[in-house]
This record gives C-alpha cells, sequence and structure tokens, in this order.
C-alpha cells in the first residue's frame, strides 16, 4: 500500500503534463483547445491510466462475487475521488477554464443494473477495494443495459441506452472462454472495468461479452429476435420475459455468465498452481440472488469431467466454496425454471441438476425442500441453499422472515447455513461524491475521520442544539434543492419552488412498493386544495422508476402519475400549492442530483415485502427524514434514529402475512367504509383524468384497485394519509426538523457498505 501510494504520487506530480500528451495523442491538439467532451475522454484516459499501474489488492484467498448486474452509474468523479485525485485535477481544469463537475454530465452512464439487486453490488466492489480485499466482480456486458425511458402521451416507451462509446471505463482483454449450449459453441470474451478502493488498492470488475454479438439486429426501440442468440445475448439487460423466447434467452445469459465464470476461476487456480480439491482455501463465490445459481452444478460437472473428481467429493469441494444471498421474498421473483427450458438451453447440466435434486430428495423426506418439484421446474434458491454453505438474508426483518416464513423448510434443516447482512451503501459516491458541500461541512464540524470509520458521524449529535451547524445544515439542503429545481426545469420542463417541500419516491416501479399510494395522497390533497383548504407551504412530489416493459400495471401506475403531473400543474388554483413531476429515464446519475436535495424520503412497501432497499439509506445520509413502513431496513433506521426523528405508519409484517395467509383482505370494504378512500380511488377515473389520460390505463388499474390490491394499498392509505399531513406540518417547526435532519445524517454510519462488507468477510469469505 505504501508503494502504491509512491507510485501514485510520482504520477500524481506530473499530472498536469500527462494531461497535455495524452489530450495531443487522442486528439492532436493542446487541452486548452478540446471541447468538454474531448477533456472527459482525456481525464478518463489519464485515471484509467493511473489504476493501471495502481497495485492490486491481493491474498490467498479471494471473494468472486458473481452477478446479473452491476448498476456502477458514471465512474469519472468517483475514481478521481478514490485515488485521491479530485481536487488535483480540477485545480489543473481550472486553468483551463473547465471543471470536473462541467465534465461530469456528460459521461455517459453505463446501465448495467435494474435498482437495488445492481446497485447493492456496485457498493460493494467499491467497499472490498476500499477495505483492502482480494475481490472481483463477474458480470455481464450487456451493450445496452436497461433501456432508457421515454415518456411519450402520458407512457412510458423504451429506448435503447447506447453506453460503450469510443471511450468507456472497459478494457478489452485477450482472454475468450469457449462456452457451450449442448453442441452449440459461442465465445466468450472478457473485458475488464478496474475498480479503486478509497485511499487503497484496485480490483476489477469482470464483464464477459458474447463475441458474435451484433447490434445491427435491433429494430425500433428495444426490439430485436429473440431466437438469435449468438448475437442478441449480451444487447440488453434482462429482457422481456412475457413469453418463453425471452425467458429463454434469461437462461443462455445465465448459462453464459456461470460458464465464463468458472473458466476464469478455475483458470486462476491453475495459474497460481493451487490445489483444486482446496478450491474453498482460495476462493469464495458469493451468488447474487439465483440469477448466476447455476455456477453451482456448472463447477461439479466440469470437476467431475474434466478433473477427475468423483461426484462426492465435487459436490463438497463446491459446496464450501460457494454462498448464496437472497434479495426477494416476492414468489414470482424466485426463479422456478421448467426443466424442459435447461434441457432445451443447457442439456450438459441437467443430469447434475437431477443427481442433486435425488440426493437432497433421499435425505430430506419434505417435497418443500425439493429442487425439481413435481410440475418439473428447477427451483433455483433450493440449489443454493442445499449446495452452498450460507445463505443470507438483506435486513434484520428479511433474515427474520426468511427463517420463520419463506424458507423455514430449509432453515429447519440447515440453521447454521442462515445469517443476516443488513445493506449498505458507499459513502463515496453517496456522500463524498453527490453532495461535496455537506461532506465539506462534515469534516469541518466533526473532522476527516468520518470517511475512513462511519460510525464517526455521530460525533455530529454533540452539535444538536448548536443553531449554527443546524442552521448550515438546511442551508445546504436548500442549496441542492435550487440546483435540482434549475436541473428539473431545464430537463422535464417543470418548475418547482425550492421553498417548497420536496417529497421524493425514486425506486423502481412496483405494486408492492405503493407509488400507487404516492399518487393517491397526491389526488387527496389536489380535492382538498380545490375545496379551499390552502396548506401553509407547497408541497413538490417528485418521482423517478422505470417499470418492466411487460408489467402491464406498472405502466400503468406511471400513466397516473404523468396524468396527474399534467392535471396539477395546469391547474392555477391548485400548482401554487403543489407540484408532481416524475423525471425521465431515472438512473444513478439522476439519484445522485435528487437524493441531496430531499426533504421527505418516501419509504412505503408493504411490511415483509421489501427485503432492505438502500435508497432509504443514501437519503438518511443526505439529511432526509424518512416516511415509512416497518419494512426492510426502515426498521432499523428507526432503532437507530428512534421515533422522534422517522415517521412510521402502516400495518406491520405480521398483519400483513397474516391477510395473506387467511386471504381475507378485500380493498372492497376499505373503499366502502371510508369516504376519502372513495373520494381517491374514484378520482382516478373521473371526467378531467380521462380526459387527459387513456381510459384503458386508468380503468385497469381502478379495477385492479378495487378488484384484487394485492399489496394492500387501501388498508394503510388513511394512516398513510394521517402521518404524511403530519410531517408536512412538522416541517414548519423548523428547529425540529433541523435536528431530525442531524440526528439522520449522524446515525447513518451504521449503513456504510464498509460495515456491511467487513461483516460479510468476517462471517463468510473468512478471506485473510
Ligand atoms: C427474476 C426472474 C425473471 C426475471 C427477472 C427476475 C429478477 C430480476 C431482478 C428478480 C429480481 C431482480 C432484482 C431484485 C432486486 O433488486 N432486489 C432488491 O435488492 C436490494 C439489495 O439487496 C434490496 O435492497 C431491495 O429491497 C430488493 O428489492
Amino acid at each position: 500500500m505504501a508503494e502504491s501510494n509512491l507510485k501514485k504520487d510520482i504520477l500524481a506530480l506530473n499530472a498536469k503534463d500527462q494531461l497535455h500528451e495524452i489530450a495531443k495523442e487522442l486528439f492532436g491538439r493542446e487541452l486548452r483547445d478540446l471541447s468538454d467532451e474531448e477533456t472527459l475522454f482525456v481525464v478518463m484516459t489519464f485515471a484509467k491510466r493511473i489504476m493501471k499501474v495502481s497495485d492490486s489488492n491481493t491474498g490467498k484467498k479471494k471473494v468472486f462475487y458473481i452477478s446479473a448486474e452491476f448498476l456502477i452509474g458514471r465512474l469519472l468523479t468517483n475514481n478521481l475521488i478514490n485515488l485521491g485525485l479530485y481536487d488535483q485535477i480540477d485545480r489543473i481544469l481550472g486553468e483551463y477554464g473547465k471543471s470536473i463537475a462541467a465534465l461530469e454530465d456528460l459521461e455517459p452512464e453505463p446501465s448495467l443494473g435494474n435498482g437495488g439487486l445492481g446497485r447493492l453490488a456496485a457498493c460493494f466492489l467499491d467497499s472490498i477495494a476500499t477495505l483492502g480485499l482480494p475481490g472481483e466482480g463477474i458480470g455481464l456486458n450487456y451493450h445496452y443495459g436497461l433501456f432508457k425511458q421515454v415518456f411519450r402521451d402520458h407512457l412510458q416507451c423504451a429506448e435503447k441506452n447506447n453506453w460503450i462509446g469510443q471511450y468507456s471505463w472497459l478494457t478489452k482483454t485477450d482472454v475468450t472462454f469457449d462456452v457451450y449450449f449442448g453442441k452449440k459453441k459461442v465465445t466468450s470474451r472478457l473485458y475488464d472495468i478496474d475498480v479503486a478502493g478509497y485511499d487503497n488498492g484496485v480490483n476489477k470488475l469482470r464483464l464477459f461479452d458474447i463475441e458474435s454479438v451484433d447490434e445491427s439486429i435491433v429494430k425500433e426501440g428495444i426490439l430485436f429476435d429473440k431466437e438469435k442468440i449468438e448475437k442478441n445475448l449480451t444487447l440488453f439487460l434482462y429482457p422481456d420475459d412475457s413469453d418463453e423466447a425471452g425467458n429463454l434467452l434469461r437462461i443462455y445469459q445465465q448459462y453464459f455468465l456461470v460458464s465464463s465464470a468458472a473458466q476464469l476461476i478455475l483458470r486462476e487456480m491453475k495459474n497460481r498452481k493451487y490445489d483444486l480439491r482446496k478450491l474453498y482455501d482460495f476462493a469464495v463465490i458469493q451468488i447474487n440472488d439465483t440469477h448466476p445459481t447455476m455456477i453451482i452444478p456448472e463447477l461439479i460437472r466440469i470437476l467431475v469431467e474434466d478433473k477427475a473428481f468423483t461426484m462426492d467429493e465435487a459436490i463438497e469441494v463446491v459446496s464450501k466454496t460457494c454462498a448464496y444471498t437472497n434479495h426477494t421474498i416476492l414468489a414470482e421473483a424466485l426463479e422456478k425454471w421448467p426443466l424442459k427450458y435447461l434441457e432445451k438451453v443447457v442439456p450438459q447440466l441437467v443430469p447434475y441438476i437431477k443427481e442433486l435434486d435425488k440426493r437432497a430428495a433421499a435425505k430430506y423426506k419434505d417435497p418443500e425442500v425439493r429442487i425439481i418439484d413435481k410440475d418439473k421446474r428447477v427451483h433455483m434458491a433450493h440449489i443454493d441453499i442445499h449446495y452452498g454453505f450460507s445463505v443470507n438474508g438483506v435486513a434484520a426483518i428479511h433474515t427474520g422472515i426468511l427463517k420463520e416464513t419463506e424458507l423455514n423448510h430449509f432453515y429447519r434443516i440447515y440453521p447454521e447455513k442462515f445469517n443476516n447482512k443488513t445493506n449498505g451503501i458507499t459513502f463515496r459516491r453517496w456522500l463524498l461524491s453527490c453532495n461535496r458541500e455537506l461532506a465539506g461541512f462534515l469534516s469541518e464540524t466533526i473532522g476527516d475521520g468520518y470517511k475512513r470509520d462511519a460510525n464517526q458521524l455521530e460525533k455530529l449529535l454533540e452539535f444538536r442544539n448548536e443553531e449554527k451547524v443546524l442552521n448550515r445544515l438546511a442551508e445546504i439542503k436548500y442549496h441542492h434543492k435550487q440546483e435540482l429545481s434549475a436541473y428539473i426545469k431545464e430537463h422535464e420542463g417543470v418548475i418547482l419552488n425550492p421553498d417548497s417541500i420536496f417529497d421524493i419516491q425514486i425506486k423502481r416501479l412496483h405494486e408492492y412498493k405503493r407509488q400507487q399510494m404516492n399518487a393517491l395522497y397526491i389526488i387527496h390533497r389536489y380535492l382538498e386544495i380545490k375545496e379551499g383548504k390552502k396548506p401553509a407551504r407547497p408541497v413538490s412530489f417528485i418521482f423517478g422508476a422505470k417499470a418492466a416493459p411487460a408489467y402491464v400495471i406498472a405502466r400503468d401506475i406511471i400513466h397516473l402519475i404523468l396524468v396527474l403531473q399534467d392535471i396539477v400543474n395546469s391547474d392555477p388554483d391548485v400548482s401554487p400549492y403543489m407540484k408532481v413531476v416524475m423525471v425521465e429515464n431515472y438512473n444513478v446519475s439522476y439519484a445522485e442530483k435528487l437524493i441531496p436535495a430531499c426533504d421527505i424520503s418516501e419509504q412505503i412497501s408493504l411490511a415483509s415485502k421489501e427485503a432492505s432497499g438502500t435508497g432509504n439509506m443514501k437519503f438518511m445520509l443526505n439529511g432526509a427524514v424518512t416516511l415509512g413502513t416497518a419494512d426492510g431496513a426502515n426498521v432499523e433506521i428507526h432503532e437507530l434514529v428512534g421515533d422522534e426523528n422517522i415517521y412510521m405508519f402502516g400495518a406491520k409484517s405480521d398483519e400483513v402475512i397474516r391477510h395473506y395467509k387467511e386471504a381475507d383482505y378485500d380493498p372492497m370494504e376499505y373503499y366502502k367504509k371510508s369516504p376519502v378512500i372513495k373520494r381517491a380511488v374514484d378520482f382516478m377515473v373521473s371526467k378531467p383524468m380521462l380526459k387527459t389520460g387513456h381510459k384503458e390505463n386508468l380503468n385497469r388499474l381502478h379495477k385492479e384497485l378495487l378488484g384484487k390490491d394485492w399489496f394492500m394499498t387501501l388498508l394503510d392509505f388513511e394512516d398513510y394519509i394521517r402521518v404524511k399531513d403530519r410531517m408536512i406540518e412538522d416541517y414548519e417547526d423548523r428547529a425540529k426538523w433541523k435536528r431530525m435532519m442531524l440526528v439522520n445524517i449522524a446515525k447513518a454510519g451504521f449503513f456504510s457498505s464498509d460495515r456491511t462488507i467487513r461483516e460479510y468477510n468476517e462471517d463468510i469469505w473468512k478471506l485473510n
């Protein structure tokens, strides 16, 4: 480490010369004459070169974090901060009238993830590198990643996101592997992205790509021929899973990932002359949800077929190497593939999966723990639990529900495998980089120590009654609200008042996350203002969300919000008191602008359904106050900040689970007995709504809410109104609110992903 710093210092000393040289090399011109975009490429190239010569984190044992998603976001600012070069480069650019801030928005965002699970993987890579642990991420290089969202006619449309330009953080390697789908062979090529730890060594994110990929098969939007596997395999992240071809493609992607990963890991073991019979002494494979589960039968297959292991030996070695993280308890998200799909895509794995099932069945009579069920569907999670050594949930309540309910049959046979690892976020991106003003103020107030040891944020509590500190926090928040307002005006065409309360819900669109409940509140407030109840202060309701293209009701909810945005913002009686905006193409970069500007953090999932949530942590760290249900990590936030610094509402998870068990929840009951609920729900299909929006979408949603409401919106709606109204009133007690902000920041240290990764290492990975 000392040596690597020395190396960095030497390189950094003449950073200016190097920038000049790279400018000449790439563009044949002087730095001062380059466009902002060209300057961005120069700085990127410089950072890439520094990382190439920096030391990597090494050790006898390494973690391979294998995941279908790595939602890494833009890398320029983050890499410069972690390399300790941000201020220096910014100064040099300043000499030419440029700044990093002016460049960073030009970087295309790698969109290699859907949401929480992918972003968590990215935070983990940052923390693994920062803690100096040997580890790498293994994933896929989707050319167009997750779709780009555009709104047309109040509807979500999907376009491809072409994030890989001429200059990207990817480095093409000369490593290739053969991957077989039955007898059909394709070639997989490895690309690397360097991951710089904060003041520490560099690790790698390994991304595999199919050599025969063909971007030209993409037509309108994100349409392409799903059958042409050798051309389409790495074009998109999670394509349409509404039909068989889409599901098969998903399995092709998964096997392509695990076959490449297995070969990469075994190649490294061979290069380092490690004994494969002790694989678990040198490698631990963390399986991020079930998407990479086939790595287990695949490794067993290779050890048996190519390395002369007996089946018993192979199973034992692999089981001691693999660990599984569960990120969801939604039944529909637990992967169960029809055996015939696997027979079609990866016939070579099927005998091994059958063998694993046979052994489990011989040992345990309970049909619930079978890998292949009576309908011939393969339960991917069951492979992980039987043939991995660790099973973890991602927040205390989530792990509890796994043990007691969802995976109880497994918990009874393997209690020792189950453990909790409450999620975390990297403070480099979610504080130092996205909120430099707050980070600077914290350093002035409590010193720099919190940057290495997040728990030191608690020192801030000493200032809970110091008006100067409290006012400064409020001032920083206000600056971000001004900046966000300007950005939203430019990009969404909506004018927000920075003096209004910024109420923000940003996350994937899913019924269980209940954006529809937030929308119903907006209707409720709109109608109250129409009746003449003018609030003391305006509220800005801000949303960001993508819906899976095949998820009809989720798209209807987006439609509802966009129609409300139109109606509310264009109504002169109402718009001075409230505004609604759903930002287009919500992504990591947008989150970095929204989160520092937030007052009210909406975390309103139906209790028991949100495994953890990590946005809740990012908001808290940036001084927002949570409005939440007792779900996921909200429960732990509540414990940390106490009743007086959070607004909790709604049914608890045991009540919700009971309703599901008894099948006794009926939304009609709530609709009939509450005029407030009835009025808000019916407004969805009222004349003004149908005039602006589409009958089909709004009627379908209305019917869904009253006929099914699977995620119990109406159960919690009245309590939500009550608590949210109180929260908005409390905002006027400025002293109280500022203190809540301070306490939330001070208590956020627990949610550093450095803490999470330390726990993974101590309990599961045991790296040196
Ligand atoms: C499965 C089968 C078929 C098609 C798609 C999928 C699929 C794809 C993505 C299932 C799940 C995902 C992603 C899940 C996810 O992001 N989960 C989130 O993980 C976060 C990190 O642990 C948690 O904080 C969130 O609570 C959880 O929702």
